[in-house]
């Protein structure tokens, strides 16, 4: 069972804990305490070996394709492992016997530690303490520690190296060399289809009492170990160092070093670390996160239900492990750098769950997965053509910049998922609106939305009956509804794309013609504006019918409701999703987020209360943007209800619920639903918004925001709203419809909203 909080004094709600070692948690555990930095992302898999886990090691950016498969980002050789062995008895705690056993990540300083007391089968006594940290600080480091105090005597032997046996998929990976270099054992794999080569090093220190032991060396076909054995008396401890670095020939700082001047180079590194403890490695790591991370992203609750804090807490720390924003190839996986699941590909998840939190915390951050994006352009025109449209179609599944679409054969949503095309635009909008980065604009933005624009203008059809251009054959966020026409969400955010490049067009027009004369003449824009125009004005955008309910799709209403509640508490689904009235997840709900005021409160309101019991919420993008939406119409009961579901998707009981990975758009979700939804900042019309709404159970939130530039500390209670402008520029926000000033290092208070 998940124990949620084991912090207390300071690092209350900091603490991710589970007791009592059970193996069907075991890969769920590995999921949520995995750790990492954006480059890397490792499981939180057990030093000891057990059938159950699913080991792992993700590096971001490093997909590989096996035989037909779609790409996936494979997990590379094992660094974690740590075997001890007492007596010749290796130590398993489904074997003798096992107490006061604790699993905790401590999310403030990223550092995991696990601690029993363990008595093997033939009644060898000891007690366990592992500690692990990826750094933050040195992105491609990880340090280990196992102290072990004996209260048996026993010989006791210890395993720790580089396993190519150990992790899970397919087998993606063909082993250059292994051996010892010097002390340090070294590791070179190859991705077998990409080519991509990695480069691991890793070296152990063993101490009994203090006392610095010898270690031998061991090989087997795909394994490297350093092994000690040692006899040991009651009352003596033993400490084992293990340090490890990864890097591979897709890192930016390195990609000109050969394969030998990289592994060089990561022995070099290694060697750097070795006057350092893992003490000195976990302190720098941990200064990293408290400067980088919590001095400027913590979000703070005041609230009677502390797990709320913890969640919000945990959705920061895995949206920092998950995003390789260091590298602006990259987009951030579905599941993050923590498990398998959707092959480590990005989907819109990014620009429209993730993305938000980046821009109004982290812009460098936002920017660089923005400018993936660009990168992207090559694969979506390429998919456009092969598609026959014209412009910028990104894949609904990407991995690599230019492996273009790589959703699995079997999934229909490669073909017919396409409004991420314009979540794209929207996400260099929003970004442009919340920062002002005009040179991420002149380099990127603008093309973006001009060319995914030209996309639209091409993919839009014209019904000769109804005098309208129509949107056929997609899927809408709610997969459940498969090949429809007109998705609202789709068409509405169409028409949003093409109306921005025209915004943009007139723009660069006036301010910077010399731009728009390369872009036109890059993307071939003559002629489109008139297009952009016609097929606005004439695009179909399903308004509300007499009962005040925004149709899904064209066919969406007219299909039989049934009650889903018996479903939803178990029930096996005996029915075909497409031809009922149910959905998978937040559709129309989005479309009312993001372009909100298109649509009234009461709209809003009544199409809330029509889809959410429809709504299965069997994805786990849906509970949090149906949460904002609930703030929104000031439903705060329910939003706080559906706030606290979408806290449980990662954290919660379900035993198996994450083993393939974390839920990232859920986590960026959880963030939205505090600072989008109840504190109610918002991008609005250009201007920024701050509209609180707290749950009644909490009293208090205080986030950092940046906006354009300057950084705001925003702090609500149930009926006062402090803004106080860290920047040197004022900056104005809108509370209740009138516009305040805030100027530099002061602050404003808002009553009564
Ligand atoms: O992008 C989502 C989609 O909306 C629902 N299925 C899972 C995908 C990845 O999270």
């Amino acid at each position: 069972m998940m124990v949620y909080d084991k912090g207390t004094g300071e690092l209350q709600n900091w603490v991710l804990a589970e007791k009592d070692f059970d193996v069907q948690y075991i890969r769920k555990c590995e999921a949520v305490m995995c750790q990492g930095n954006g480059y890397m992302g490792v499981r939180a898999a057990l030093d000891e070996h057990y059938e159950e886990q699913w080991r792992g090691t993700l590096v971001a950016g490093t997909f590989d394709q096996y035989q037909t498969e779609a790409t996936e980002l494979p997990p590379c050789a094992d660094l974690t492992n740590i075997q001890l062995f007492m007596d010749g008895e290796a130590l398993d705690l489904k074997t003798g016997e096992s107490s006061d056993y604790w699993i905790q990540l401590n999310l403030k300083t990223g550092i995991l530690t696990r601690s029993f007391v363990w008595t093997s089968p033939s009644g060898i006594k000891a007690e366990f303490l592992f500690e692990r940290v990826v750094s933050l600080h040195d992105l491609h480091l990880i340090a280990a520690r196992a102290t072990i105090r004996f209260l048996s005597d026993c010989t006791f032997a210890v395993e720790a190296g580089i396993e190519g046996t150990s992790r899970i998929g397919d087998p993606h990976f063909h082993l250059v060399q292994a051996g010892q270099r010097g002390e340090l054992l070294q590791y070179v794999e190859q991705t077998n289809q990409s080519g991509i080569s990695f480069v691991l090093t890793s070296v152990c220190e063993m101490k009994v009492n203090e006392l610095v032991q010898k270690s031998a060396f061991k090989q087997d076909e795909q394994n490297i170990y350093q092994c000690y054995q040692v006899n040991v008396k009651q009352g003596d401890t033993v400490v084992v160092e293990k340090r490890s670095n990864v890097y591979t020939t897709r890192d930016l700082q390195t990609q000109n070093l050969s394969v030998t001047a990289l592994a060089d180079y990561a022995a070099s590194c290694l060697q750097g670390y070795e006057s350092f403890s893992f003490n000195k490695i976990a302190q720098a790591s941990a200064d990293a996160w408290d400067t980088k991370v919590w001095s400027m992203k913590d979000v703070q609750i005041d609230t009677q239900n502390q797990i709320d804090q913890l969640a919000l807490r945990f959705a920061v720390y895995h949206l920092t492990v998950m995003s390789p924003v260091h590298d602006n190839r990259m987009n951030i996986g579905a599941k993050g750098l923590s498990g398998m699941g959707y092959r480590g590909h990005s989907f819109w998840d990014t620009e429209i769950y993730m993305l938000p939190y980046f821009i109004f915390t982290d812009p460098k951050g936002a920017r660089s997965l923005l400018e993936h994006r660009y990168h992207g352009l090559e694969s979506a025109h390429k998919k456009a053509q092969e598609n026959g449209y014209c412009g910028a179609m990104y894949p609904w599944e990407s991995a690599w910049t230019d492996d273009g679409e790589v959703t699995p054969s079997w999934a229909r949503t490669g073909l017919l998922e396409h409004h991420i095309t314009a979540d794209v635009a929207f996400g260099v909008y929003n970004y442009y609106e919340v920062t002002a980065d005009e040179d991420f604009m002149n380099r990127y933005g603008y093309e973006i939305v001009f060319d995914t624009a030209k996309y639209w203008q091409s993919r839009v059809t014209y019904n000769e009956q109804k005098g309208q251009y129509e949107i056929r054959n997609v899927i809408g966020p709610d997969e459940y509804t498969e090949d429809c026409d007109n998705n609202a969400f789709t068409n509405y955010m169409a028409h949003f794309n093409m109306t921005l490049a025209m915004t943009y067009y007139d723009k660069l027009k006036q301010i910077n013609p010399e731009l728009l004369q390369k872009l036109s003449d890059k993307l071939g824009l003559s002629g489109l504006y008139d297009s952009w125009r016609e097929k606005t004005e004439k695009l179909y955008l399903p308004k509300e019918n007499q009962d005040g309910i925004v149709p899904q799709d064209d066919t969406f209403l007219t299909l039989p409701v049934i009650d889903i509640t018996p479903y939803k508490q178990g029930k096996a689904i005996d029915f075909d999703l497409n031809v009922t009235q149910v959905s998978k997840q937040a559709d129309v709900m989005v479309l009312f987020l993001l372009l909100e005021d298109l649509f009234s409160s009461e709209v809003k309101k009544k199409n809330f209360y029509y889809y959410e019991p429809k709504c299965f919420h069997h994805s786990s993008l849906s509970l949090s943007s149906y949460s904002i939406l609930a703030s929104d119409v000031k439903e705060q009961n329910v939003a706080y209800d559906l706030f606290e579901k979408a806290c449980v998707i990662d954290m919660g009981q379900a035993p198996y619920s994450s083993d393939d990975g974390i839920h990232s758009a859920s986590l960026g979700g959880i963030w939205q639903c505090v600072v989008l939804g109840f504190l109610g900042v918002r991008l609005y019309g250009g201007k920024l918004r701050i509209q609180p709404n707290l749950p009644q159970k909490w009293q208090k939130v205080c986030a950092s925001i940046i906006w354009q530039g300057q950084r705001l500390n925003i702090t609500a209670t149930q009926d006062t709203l402090q803004v106080m402008n860290q920047g040197a520029d004022p900056v104005e926000f809108l509370t209740n419809n009138k516009s305040h000033l805030c100027n530099s290092h002061s602050s404003v208070e808002v009553k009564e909203f």
